[in-house]
């Protein structure tokens, strides 16, 4: 009883907001404020549906939803019109002939809508009406959205239409449950080598698609696993294909090249061999007999270790075509990716270069692929990287249908620790006017195939959501996933319109809310590049490993093709057609010329293009080498203006998100300094150039551990040794607990800590910090970042607030180890006056 008053005191908490996991994504339907629920109080209390398909019961089921939990009201489901105002729901076919009076559009893409508010018999009611059913449950979301941002929706009268007809997302989900490059759980799919019982979770993810007008989803790793295509797979697949059906999200899987060969019992996967075709053909059909629209196949083939045609000296487009044309008598579509390169590339060679190697492959073959095969093509040429210029690719086919790739899952822009809002960088790259032809073709024409009047034709977003509960990992990591759905349906839409719209159903309508998440939002792709990978030089992560912390030399001497080419003198990778590799002869005129100049190229993307010396002035007027050292200093003092920004909403969104948000926000600000630090010590110790400022190796604050006074604490070398404060670091290895003790010398007064620690992922050390003998704050390392040994990985900072210290206070770190995680120690920070 007492737990019930207690619960009922805490529920009646004016202002407290409910507890949210972020399962519901941007489709709460939290109620709308009584004070703008007026605006709505005409709506009709009764909905119609005209024809009865699954996807139409879809949306009817989603308005009703929508509109109870937003408004409080039950709708009531008519079978005819009734003589009172109603939601009206069906295609234009099924309401041309009753509703003769209104004339929809002729020429309106598939999945297209129409909301439009009509007097039915007299009575006000509201039309949502599309050429196709699924155009009719995306007009519901539609209306839902608006109601859920608080627009006026008196009077609509509106017409949408996707600019693409492909707008898919990719899982690269392996079927044992694990995910590629997925930093949110475990499978939604798969678990166990099967298709999992439940999936429920599968069904909900596609409602989350449909929302934003997502229609097709690759369930399955590029790095196929062949028996995705063996038969007793197939029943498992129709249950998937069942799980999206209802929101009209078509289910593709990718496939192996070589699957005729590995599982079909073939001795040969020659496209041209006849045996080949056939052996497709009848998947393909044994497919469509179970699954009528399932979407098609995505290949990655002759890709890092994947089989391809080159293996019998076949070309992309034979590779593609004998597969495109199993598909097409069902309507299927054949993505073939361009993401095609020699990863074993000579680095000695300078003209060697990675960035070419798509154009290379594919331009060649622009016009013999099949009109059911999509090249999908990455938005830059070499690999996701936190800036990169867009692929010329995109101009090189015209006689072939293409499609945009964009990574929604943060595999090299902070794997969703970071905050990093993509749309920021997709705008950017779809505005981005290759000039083709001398005309003007921005990148989002040619992929949605509109400058060519290619017949298909989109965008393709690699999501990896996982079983977390908020789907991504970081709760803003989903304004990625709800931004890719709405740029390919809009491209047009700018990144601020679309932080303001995913704030407001995520985070609810409060103005201060919405401007503070919305600019969060906009400004974190900068702030990640700044202190990550400057001017063009891509992502100076560990290419071999993670593609997460720091690891600045690990894209050279290795064949990968990820170079910077940074050394003594200068920096940057050389591809102009005068010195360098030629890649930007790739580029149409007008485009190539802007590249190839030192006077015009962006500084932006100058390392990109150039190779220059550290004194090299940008157009800022600043130095290549300063530019590096301010960018990252700045960077990261902005990473932890985040987390202030963040601290102003408390109490104004529910405290499990907020501290959820909170939490990751205060990971990034420390791993920034990690970043910074490494960055710039690395380019100081190269170039030998000094920071103008002095920052760049003067820690006046810091006192390293291995300084410190061990007991049983041992210092060990870090390596790379940028990734720790002196390149040391200590742990504890042999008898346990350790402890590093020192006597405070500074002023008296109060002090903020930050004890830098290295979380291991095998492992869970325990660390004690003591004042004077005082206990002042202990925690376990049992985060999972992806590292098993102490480095820019692992690096993590804890701070410690509000500490009163005075000279000879004795300050003491004790550290039990766990596991493989040796309680490592790099170094403890003091800052006055917190
Ligand atoms: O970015 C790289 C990733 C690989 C991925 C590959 C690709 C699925 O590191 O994990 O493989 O791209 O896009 O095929």
């Amino acid at each position: 009883m007492r737990y019930f008053i207690l619960a009922m005191f805490v529920l009646a908490v004016p202002g407290r907001l409910a507890a949210e996991t972020g399962s519901a994504a941007w489709l709460r339907y939290a109620p709308v404020e009584a004070a703008v629920r007026g605006r709505y109080s005409a709506l009709p209390a009764h909905v119609v549906t005209v024809g009865d398909s699954i996807v139409l019961k879809t949306a009817r089921a989603e308005l009703v939803r929508g509109v109870q939990g937003m408004l409080g009201r039950t709708l009531r489901a008519e079978a005819e019109l009734p003589q009172q105002s109603a939601f009206v729901l069906g295609t234009f076919a099924n309401l041309a002939p009753i509703l003769p009076g209104v004339g929809f559009p002729a020429h309106l893409r598939e999945d297209g809508f129409v909301l439009k508010a009509w007097r039915l018999h007299g009575f006000p009611s509201l039309l949502i009406a599309a050429p196709s059913e699924r155009g009719v449950l995306y007009g519901v979301f539609a209306l839902l959205s608006k109601i859920a941002r608080q627009q006026n929706i008196a009077a609509l009268d509106e017409v949408q239409e996707p600019a693409a007809p492909l707008r898919w997302v990719n899982q690269w989900d392996n079927l044992n449950g694990s995910i590629e490059r997925g930093y949110a759980g475990r499978s939604i799919i798969f678990e166990n080598g099967r298709v999992r019982e439940d999936l429920e979770r599968a069904g909900d993810y596609a409602r989350l698609l449909a929302s934003v007008g997502i229609n097709g989803c690759a369930i399955n790793n590029v790095n196929a696993d062949p028996r995705i295509l063996a038969d007793d797979f197939l029943p498992q697949l129709v249950r998937v294909a069942d799980a999206f059906r209802p929101w009209g999200v078509v289910l593709a899987i990718s496939v192996d090249l070589s699957s005729p060969k590995v599982i079909g019992g073939l001795e040969t996967f020659d496209p041209l061999d006849a045996r080949v075709g056939e052996w497709w053909r009848r998947k393909a059909e044994e497919i469509y007999r179970q699954i009528p629209d399932f979407g098609g196949f995505v290949v990655k083939a002759d890709s890092e270790g994947r089989l391809g045609p080159s293996a019998y000296g076949r070309t992309h487009a034979d590779a593609a075509n004998v597969i495109a044309r199993a598909l097409a008598p069902h309507g299927g579509v054949m993505f073939y990716r361009a993401f095609v390169y020699n990863h074993h590339l000579d680095w000695r060679d300078a003209k060697n270069d990675r960035a070419k190697a798509a154009y290379d492959n594919f331009h060649p073959l622009d016009g013999q692929f099949e009109n059911n095969a999509v090249i999908q093509i990455k938005n830059g040429p070499i690999d996701f990287q936190v800036r990169e210029p867009v692929s010329p690719l995109f101009a090189g086919l015209r006689r072939t249908n293409e499609a945009i790739e964009l990574q929604i899952t943060q595999e090299y822009t902070g794997q969703q620790r970071h905050l990093c809002f993509l749309p920021s960088m997709w705008e950017e790259a779809l505005d981005f006017d290759l000039h083709a032809d001398g005309e003007s073709t921005p990148v989002r024409d040619l992929a949605s195939g509109r400058a060519f009047h290619r017949p298909l034709g989109g965008f393709v977003g690699v999501a990896n959501a996982g079983m977390d509960a908020n789907w991504l990992g970081h709760p803003l990591a989903m304004a990625n996933l709800y931004g890719f759905g709405r740029l390919a349906w809009n491209p047009d839409l700018q990144a601020g319109t679309i932080a303001e719209e995913w704030t407001r159903l995520t985070f609810g309508n409060d103005p201060v809310v919405v401007r503070t998440v919305a600019t969060i939002l906009v400004e974190s792709w900068r702030i990640y590049e700044s202190y990550t990978g400057p001017l063009g030089a891509g992502t100076l992560t560990d290419i071999l490993g993670s593609h997460y912390g720091p690891g600045i030399e690990s894209s050279e001497r290795n064949g990968w093709g990820q170079w910077h080419r940074a050394d003594h003198e200068g920096i940057g990778m050389d591809r102009t057609v005068a010195t360098g590799t030629g890649f930007v002869a790739q580029y149409p005129a007008p485009v190539a010329r802007l590249y190839e100049s030192l006077q015009t190229c962006p500084d932006e993307l100058l390392l990109f293009f150039h190779h220059v010396p550290y004194t090299y002035r940008l157009h800022t007027g600043k130095t290549v080498i300063q530019h590096i050292y301010d960018s990252h200093y700045e960077g990261a003092e902005q990473a932890e203006e985040l987390v202030r920004q963040w601290t102003g909403l408390k109490g104004q969104i529910d405290d499990e998100r907020y501290e959820a948000v909170l939490a990751r926000l205060e990971y990034q600000a420390g791993h920034a300094i990690v970043w910074r630090d490494a960055v710039s010590n690395w380019f100081y110790r190269m170039s030998g150039i000094a920071d103008a400022q002095g920052r760049v190796g003067h820690y006046p604050d810091r006192m390293e551990a291995e300084a410190m006074r061990l007991q049983g604490y041992v210092p060990f070398d870090v390596v790379p040794a940028e990734n720790a404060s002196g390149g040391k670091a200590i742990e504890c290895a042999g008898l346990q607990p350790c402890a590093a003790d020192f006597r405070f010398d500074r002023p008296a007064g109060q002090y903020e800590l930050d004890v830098q620690y290295f979380d291991q992922n095998n492992g869970a050390s325990t660390f004690r910090v003591y004042v004077d003998n005082r206990l002042v704050d202990e925690w376990v390392a049992n985060g999972s970042l992806p590292a098993t040994k102490p480095g820019g990985d692992s690096s993590t900072r804890r701070r410690i607030p509000g500490l009163k210290l005075r000279p000879g206070d004795e300050i003491r770190l004790e550290g039990i180890p766990e596991g493989a995680e040796h309680a490592p120690l790099d170094y403890i920070e003091f800052r006055q006056g917190k």
